[in-house]
């Protein structure tokens, strides 16, 4: 009864005394506490790692404190909740994360001193969580911790893969993959929840059975894998709410095997169970496409289903009425890959819960929402073969949603069946497939684009006949990143300076602030501690990029320009007219006199980025940036002036490194093909100038901090289809094409093996030629603009005060690029969530 229920209760307080201590002592006892019994080491003598270990576990427990409190009161309170679906998350390090987000970094700093430990230092014991290729994944990142830090109660749903993104090893030049099997040391910031499973069920039949009166169909599968929940708390910042970003890893079903049992192969039922657990085992490693792979279906869906039961479990324990779902659930396709959901959504009600079709359809139509991430018109595809297989019902229920969609669609445009064609979510031809893009278009009540220009994109192309059928539905959400990683944690010197001198710390919370740097924009004072910071970082990076290259003994000079280009490596984001930009610069130079070279402002020209595994023309890039290092960097002729490097294996922690000792950053995606990009905005919020297209939100960047605060280049969106025609009809009555003098002889000093390797990249090569791969991304119409823009950096660099004025506007104007406006416009306008803060 209550009473005994009481005494419980009661009995509980007594025994644990209140919440954990914060100070430096009690801190101290815990991590010993963790590094004797937790680490199993002896408190006397314990390693730099194993102090991470103890101190990551003295964080969770807290983290686990708070991440209870936030759920007992959502529980209690039963807001409207968000559940973002997502396969991929980039969450980085956690460490350094959370203790900011706690608000106990002083103290842990201190409570490690005591114990003959430094901070910094044990942090970078921490591997990467690389769930995640790129752009998509890091966003999802910084949008947890938005949505943690606004109080929203939200949910971020994804798959714990056991290899994250590859590790990228360069050998001779050359990227090999090595597999990044991150769970190998332990991974303290997941609590596995081995009572959370959940069955998720492949392949079988589907049959017709009478139910009631009526008939009915019964999905009668034909595997079965079990998904377990791995929870990762995200704390919020200056708030106790801590959210959850569950991860649904794979396991045998602990089912009866009947049939192993009758014939008596027990050997081999083990074998073939265990191959359950290769479903959540690997992240596809290619960012832009994911077509057709039976093993990446049975992810998306092992995913889906599992997250969708958890979903309407909890539904359930506090809801009766299926009506409610719209007002209390929120569900966020985070790109196409979780599209599956709609489908699994229509089944459980229509077939599990009996609600009729077109009730069910109606609620699922006011549940979910949609973003997508990219510029390419062709999207995901699941062929119907596959489909059909491995989720027989769910072929059903689409080809119902789409034969639904059709009826009334001619009821709206009429006979017209090369538009209906086009429409339809399933697609006809020689492989009869499922269009992702158009069933999440069609079943969600918001489409949002990533930028203003990707919006117009999708209004006026990509998606052109549906935003026709549905403008209401179109939105802008331009990206953000956090603040919190993007300047606390990864650039500490200029988190004080921002705090300094605006007189507080609310900016962490309240990014607008940073536009009030803007009133110190002529105090030397201020100047002079703004460039210390920065050479600060930029001494940090130098100390990296000479431990890590010690092959090649190279060394970079303080007083150089940081030159910075990291991202994915695509022929799109033109890594290569970066390239031939550093070719010519060293052409240049050669060419030069004494005099002349005095006035060069000298650059260390960074790269870094991964490529895709299958992705040749990527690969041959990484190798080619190599070569020119290679000789560049040993001709003393040169010394100084120009130095290439290439950073290997570029993920969340390296970034942090390298974006704050950036001086320029480059982004230069052909425009109308970066859907958004992130990299500048974290760059812009480090006071790095940018060096760019008008692409994608650097638009946006372009509106608060004006052109003349960065470095402009290349043709516009609306220009990008003309050159491409008219470089056209430059071949059509085979005329050579008129090539910039620069360009060609950059292009044939490396077609001609000037760097080497005259074979390997004559396909790299091709690209840009004539007749071949007819330069697609326009790097040679733009490679004059962009050596304009180049000599406008540099001319730039030479007068620090005016340099200095740039950085600081820069960091100025990035409020707007936090992530936290990104997702306070997404719960008011599209998921219609309201914060639902955790009292103390
Ligand atoms: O390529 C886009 C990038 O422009 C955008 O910033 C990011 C986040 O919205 O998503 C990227 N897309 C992907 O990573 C996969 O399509």
């Amino acid at each position: 009864g209550l009473g005994e229920h009481r005494a419980k209760a009661e009995r509980m307080y007594s025994l644990m005394d209140g919440f954990l201590k914060n100070d430096p002592i009690s801190l101290q006892k815990d991590i010993l506490h963790h590094v004797e019994y937790t680490v199993a080491r002896s408190r006397f003598s314990f390693d730099d790692f194993e102090a991470y270990q103890a101190l990551a576990h003295t964080v969770r427990d807290r983290l686990i404190e708070r991440w209870h409190d936030t759920h007992i009161y959502f529980k209690r309170t039963k807001p409207k909740r968000l559940y973002f679906l997502s396969l991929e998350f980039l969450m980085g390090r956690s460490l350094s994360n959370s203790v900011i987000n706690l608000g106990i970094e002083d103290q842990c700093a201190e409570a490690l001193n005591q114990l003959g430990f430094e901070f910094e230092v044990v942090a970078e014991q921490e591997g990467d969580a690389a769930l995640g290729n790129g752009g998509l994944a890091r966003l999802s990142a910084c949008q947890m911790d938005s949505l943690a830090t606004l109080d929203y109660p939200a949910w971020g749903y994804g798959l714990r893969y056991e290899y994250g993104l590859f590790r990228q090893i360069i050998v001779d030049g050359f990227q090999h993959e090595k597999p990044d099997y991150w769970l190998n040391f332990g991974n303290p910031w997941e609590i596995e929840r081995i009572h959370v499973t959940y069955e998720v069920k492949f392949y079988g039949t589907v049959e017709e059975v009478e139910m009631n009166g009526e008939k009915q169909k019964v999905w009668i599968p034909g595997e079965t894998v079990e998904a377990v929940a791995y929870d990762n708390p995200i704390p919020g910042y200056g708030t106790r709410n801590t959210i959850n970003l569950r991860l649904w890893a794979a396991k045998p079903s602990s089912k009866f095997d009947l049939e192993a049992y009758n014939t008596g192969d027990y050997i081999n039922s083990v074998v073939n169970r265990q191959k359950a657990e290769t479903i959540s085992n690997v992240l596809y490693p290619d960012d832009r496409s994911h077509q057709g792979k039976e093993l990446r279906l049975k992810q998306q869906y092992f995913f889906v289903s599992a997250s969708l039961q958890d979903i309407m479990r909890r539904f359930k324990e506090e809801h009766t009425n299926f009506d409610e779902l719209p007002e209390k659930v929120a569900l966020h396709l985070n790109d196409t890959h979780p599209s599956l959901s709609i489908a699994e959504v229509m089944r459980m009600l229509v077939d599990e819960e009996h609600l009729g079709w077109h009730k069910a359809w109606d609620i699922v139509c006011k549940i979910f929402s949609f973003t997508t991430h990219t510029m390419v018109t062709d999207g995901e595809k699941i062929p119907v073969d596959l489909l059909e297989s491995l989720l027989p019902r769910h072929l059903e229920i689409l080809y119902e949603i789409n034969f639904n969609f059709l009826e009334e669609l001619k009821k709206r445009i009429g006979l017209d069946y090369s538009r209906l064609a086009l429409l339809s979510i399933v697609e006809e031809g020689a492989m009869k497939s499922i269009r992702m893009a158009n069933l999440a278009i069609v079943c969600s009540h918001t489409v949002n684009g990533v930028s203003k220009l990707h919006l117009e994109r999708l209004k006026t192309k990509t998606f052109k006949d549906f935003y026709g059928l549905y403008p209401e539905k179109f939105q802008c959400k331009t990206n953000g990143v956090t603040q919190r990683r993007w300047i606390v944690v990864s650039n500490p010197g200029l988190r004080d300076l921002i705090s300094k001198w605006l007189g507080t710390e609310a900016w962490i919370r309240d990014a607008d602030l940073l536009s009030g740097l803007r009133d110190h924009l002529d105090n030397a004072d201020f100047h002079l501690e703004w460039k210390m910071v920065k050479k600060v970082n930029k001494m940090r990076l130098a100390e990296y990029i000479e431990a890590f290259l010690t092959l090649s003994l190279l060394q970079v000079s303080l007083d150089a320009m940081f030159d910075v280009q990291v991202k994915r490596i695509h022929e799109y984001k033109r890594q290569l007219l970066n390239i031939f930009g550093i070719i010519h610069r060293y052409n240049c130079l050669k060419n030069m006199d004494k005099d002349s070279r005095r006035k060069v402002v000298p650059r260390v020209c960074i790269i870094g980025g991964k490529a895709a595994p299958g992705y040749e023309i990527a690969k041959k890039i990484i190798k080619l940036c190599h070569a020119v290092a290679e000789k560049i960097n040993n001709d003393t002729d040169i010394g100084d002036l120009l130095k290439v490097v290439f950073i290997p294996d570029y993920n969340v922690s390296v970034a942090e490194l390298v974006i704050p000792g950036a001086d320029l950053s480059q982004h230069l995606s052909t425009a109308g093909n970066e859907a958004s990009g992130t990299g500048n905005m974290k760059f812009l919020m480090n006071g790095c100038l940018l060096l760019a297209t008008a692409d994608g939100s650097t638009v946006e960047i372009i509106e608060e901090i004006g052109e003349d605060n960065l470095f402009l280049f290349g043709a516009k969106v609306h220009e990008v289809e003309k050159r491409r025609q008219k470089r056209l009809s430059n071949l059509a009555p085979l005329q050579p094409a008129k090539v910039p003098l620069h360009f060609a002889r950059v292009l044939r000093m490396v077609r001609d093996g000037y760097f080497g390797h005259k074979d390997y990249f004559k396909s790299l090569c091709e690209t840009v030629e004539f007749g071949f791969g007819n330069d697609y991304y326009l790097l040679t119409s733009d490679f004059g603009s962009y050596l304009e823009a180049q000599a406008a950096a540099d001319k730039a660099f030479v007068n620090q005060d005016k340099w200095t004025r740039m950085s600081i506007l820069s960091v100025a104007g990035s409020g707007r690029f936090s992530s936290d406006r990104t997702i306070q416009d997404y719960a008011e306008s599209t998921w219609k969530i309201n914060p639902c803060r955790c009292p103390l």
